[in-house]
């Protein structure tokens, strides 16, 4: 192996050697405890260190890096303090995650190192909203993000490398060629030469390197820094290495050619460098034996200090769901404002006012979606927010769901807030991951907050067809993590959205299109919120409870309008995730008779949680069962005739005359 000094000092060099060698015995370590049951899974980087010490090594401290489960060495490189990483991997509750996650799917804000989830190609996108705050904040810096070659072939993959290529971010993507994707090789991963060629169909710069030569590794991530900071863009850097050992442990290596091992043994990135070092004088036995000793010292000092026996469940796992909101005094609007003094403004104005004067009050808010800038959004929310608050924090973005709630998430790392629209609350499927898995438990796995709302136009009722229609909140509310809310009201729709952006935890905020332009109602024209998780009683009354939110509000008190003979008492949930419990057993007690009414479908829906959680809560307030109204169990169907029958207002009267027979 031929290796390059350059320039470089004998004290980088040998700087350089620390940060390859101590992976190196760490990993030796573990495969002993290993053995002896002291950690019960690792995925090892051996043969690949040259790649994690060089990046940590040419990076400046502060620049986030996004690492996956091949790089111990970026964690002993920024001085992860070993014996907390020991607990770590030992599952210890005195690790980084309190023992909630496996060996490297961990971070901490304070090393700027953000911990994978196990799907690997969403943490690439995270690069990009750090970049991205990197370039608001003026900020000299790149992020660094890593992929193997398996997960270039992830949408996920595509999608941030496009965005950071459209949106001139300083973001460096690596890539560990290892020959083999758990046991896929190559051949059958990619049909491409090289994945480096990749960079150029994003329009953007990209090498091949040695990743097992050290000088190369840090030498090019060096050079190519400064090039992402000086053009303000990103880059490309493939890396050619070798998996010494299984994918994980216990998987073995049968399905690799012996031959291969032979070969790139004889490349391996410690070994080769240290005897490079020894050719050119500047280490020795002694002095390496001297190395080898202290870091055995520290290795073993670190392994000496034993979990504690037992996991404590300490009481805390749920509190430990959401991030705590930082106090602040901005307004809480708790009363239905005064319908006489305040002006009448449309459902679609409470939302556009929300964002407008969020946009005013926090300087650190930035809103991206499809079409949102000059286009001024699919329905027009965001017109003139783009001539008011500039390109830099209204920003149109690619057609990629994922990529941008990722970047979300990036930009959260850094301290800003964002607002993502999803230009239709259906297209959150192809971002689903990064909602469920990414943002909704960053926070439990290692306490970081993910500040970021997802705006989501639902419902159906215009005839837009199944993809343009669905009632999807279900399949956010069954997520911990996660809050998920549903205004009916200009009001509300404003005080929330306040809310949510307030709010240190990822939000989903559903707004039902056809309340848009055909929902009216008194709009403060102050900056108020209304708190998440607070129900509210929109008609009072004694015969019947609806339980229900979004369209559902509307129906019932239009029901409620047509039968005057029946005293109804309606809740508007308005917050879906967290519940407001003590409403919904509140107006149990006063009627006895429940309908829980929504415009999502039957099965599976919220209905069947709230349903539940009255029969075990309030079983005795009861007088009849608690009865479900919900769309029918399709596809939402594109014929107005099809879509009325489908939706859940057409058995409503039906419902309730079916309650008030118990
Ligand atoms: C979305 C997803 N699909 C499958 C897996 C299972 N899996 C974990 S690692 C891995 C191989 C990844 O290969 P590569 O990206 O080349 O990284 P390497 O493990 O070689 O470092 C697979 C298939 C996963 N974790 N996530």
């Amino acid at each position: 192996m031929l290796f390059d000094r350059k320039d470089f000092s004998d004290d980088i060099l040998l700087e350089l050697y620390r940060t390859i060698f101590l992976p190196r015995l760490i990993e030796e370590k573990m495969l002993v405890l290993l053995r002896q049951g002291r950690i019960s899974k690792w995925f090892s980087g051996i043969g690949q260190e040259a790649i994690s010490a060089g990046v940590v090594s040419a990076l400046a401290p502060d620049e986030w890096i996004m690492p996956l489960h091949r790089n111990l060495g970026i964690f002993t490189g920024r001085q992860m303090p070993l014996d907390k990483l020991f607990l770590q991997w030992q599952g210890s509750p005195e690790g980084f995650t309190k023992g909630r996650e496996r060996s490297f799917h961990f971070g901490s804000a304070e090393h700027h190192i953000c911990g994978m989830i196990s799907h690997l190609g969403p943490q690439l996108a995270l690069a990009d909203g750090v970049a991205l705050a990197n370039v608001l904040k003026r900020q000299p810096k790149v992020s660094l993000a890593f992929t193997g070659e398996g997960g270039t072939s992830e949408g996920d993959f595509h999608e941030a490398l496009n965005l950071a290529a459209v949106w001139d971010l300083p973001v460096i993507f690596v890539i560990e060629n290892n020959g083999y994707g758990l046991s896929t090789p190559v051949k059958e991963q990619f049909r491409c030469r090289r994945l480096a060629d990749k960079g150029i169909g994003y329009g953007m710069e990209s090498v091949q390197i040695d990743g097992n030569n050290i000088l190369d590794v840090y030498d090019t991530i060096r050079g190519v820094r400064q090039y992402c900071i000086r053009e303000q863009k990103p880059y490309l850097v493939e890396c050619m290495t070798f998996r010494m050992r299984g994918h994980e442990e216990a998987s073995g290596t049968k399905y690799i050619p012996p031959e291969l091992f032979e070969e790139w043994g004889k490349r391996d990135p410690v070994i080769s460098y240290e005897n490079w070092l020894m050719d050119q004088g500047l280490l020795n036995d002694e002095k390496r034996q001297e190395i080898r000793n202290e870091f055995r010292l520290i290795i073993e000092s670190a392994v000496d200090i034993h979990p504690s026996p037992v996991v404590a469940v300490t009481g805390k796992e749920l509190s430990d769901i959401y991030a705590e909101t930082p106090p602040h005094d901005f307004p809480i609007l708790s009363d239905l404002p005064d319908s006489e003094t305040t002006p009448v403004k449309r459902f679609i104005d409470g939302i556009r006012e929300g964002l407008w004067q969020s946009m005013e009050t926090h300087e650190n808010l930035v809103l991206m979606g499809q079409d949102i800038a000059e286009y001024g959004g699919a329905f027009k929310i965001t017109e003139g927010f783009l001539e008011k608050f500039g390109r830099e924090r209204i920003r149109n973005t690619p057609l990629c769901e994922s990529a941008v709630v990722g970047a979300a998430l990036g930009l959260s790392l850094e301290g800003y807030k964002s607002v993502m629209e999803m230009q239709f609350a259906d297209f959150a499927a192809v971002g689903f991951n990064q909602i469920v898995n990414n943002l909704a438990k960053i926070h439990y796995r290692w306490g970081q907050a993910a500040q970021t709302v997802i705006r989501m136009p639902t419902g159906a009722g215009v005839g837009a067809g199944p993809f343009h229609s669905q009632s999807n909140e279900a399949w956010f509310t069954h997520v911990p993590g996660l809050k998920v809310v549903y205004p009916s009201t200009p009001a509300d729709a404003k005080g929330l959205m306040n809310a949510a952006i307030v709010d240190s935890n990822p939000v989903l905020f559903f707004e039902h299109k056809v309340l848009y332009r055909s929902i009216t109602g008194p709009l403060p024209e102050h900056y108020y919120l209304i708190e998440i998780g607070k129900a509210s009683l929109v008609n009072s009354g004694t015969d019947i409870s609806i339980i229900t939110y979004g369209a559902g509000v509307h129906w019932a008190l239009s029901l409620a309008m047509q039968k005057p003979d029946i005293s109804f008492d309606i809740l508007d949930l308005r917050s879906l995730l967290p519940l407001d419990y003590d409403a919904i057993r509140e107006t149990v007690l006063k009627t006895g008779k429940v309908i829980v009414l929504h415009e999502d479908t039957l099965t599976g829906g919220l209905g069947g949680e709230i349903s539940a959680w009255i029969g075990e809560h309030c079983f005795e307030m009861l007088d009849a069962p608690v009865l479900r109204c919900a769309s029918l169990d399709t596809a939402v169907p594109f014929n107005i005739e099809l879509e009325k029958n489908f939706l859940a207002n057409a058995r409503l009267w039906k419902t309730v005359e079916r309650l008030l027979a118990y």
